[in-house]
């Protein structure tokens, strides 16, 4: 078995129950088990600003799945929320994004891990120092290392 951490964010329909049915479904993947959840977060939109604010959180799972098969179980999730794909860093029912999977380095087309866009955006980082602070990015620093150079501005800890 492996860990590894799960983003997920939406900010169309009702973000924070499409996050609580999401991480009800990661809890039903195959040969996975969820071992924790941070809070959920609301957080400014980042990339492309004229959007609402999204919600925020990450997860962790002990697999026995291929990365690429967990990336399957995602895309699946995403596609039963009414995942459309539009634009780029535009709004969004459901997104679950693979950030990192305990000793895998890897590219190709479908993914790269550690997810390379991580590092700079308070809305992955913050969530993810809630369960995995000492987290090591490879050839980077800890989770909390990296936050702290973060603005978090406008994120905020929902109840
Ligand atoms: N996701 C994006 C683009 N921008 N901004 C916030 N705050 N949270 C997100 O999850 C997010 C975003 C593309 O995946
Ligand atoms: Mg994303
Ligand atoms: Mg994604």
């Amino acid at each position: 078995m492996t860990l590894a951490y799960i983003a997920l964010g939406s900010n169309l329909g009702d973000p924070r129950q499409q996050l609580l049915d999401a991480i009800d479904r990661l809890a039903e993947l195959p040969d996975t088990r969820l071992l924790q959840r941070s809070p959920l977060y609301r957080t400014p939109p980042w990339g492309v600003l004229e959007q609402p604010p999204f919600v925020n959180a990450v997860v962790q799972v002990d697999t026995a799945l291929s990365p690429h098969a967990l990336l399957d179980g995602l895309l699946d999730i995403e596609r039963r929320a009414g995942r459309v794909r539009a634009e780029r860093n535009g709004p969004r029912m459901l997104d679950l994004d693979l950030l990192h999977v305990d000793g895998v380095q890897f590219d190709d087309a479908r993914l790269t891990l550690p997810h390379p866009r991580m590092t700079e955006r308070a809305f992955v980082l913050l969530p993810l120092n809630d369960l995995a602070p000492t987290l090591q990015l490879p050839g980077q620093a800890t989770v909390a290392e990296l936050l702290a150079r973060l603005d978090l501005a406008g994120c905020e800890r929902l109840p």
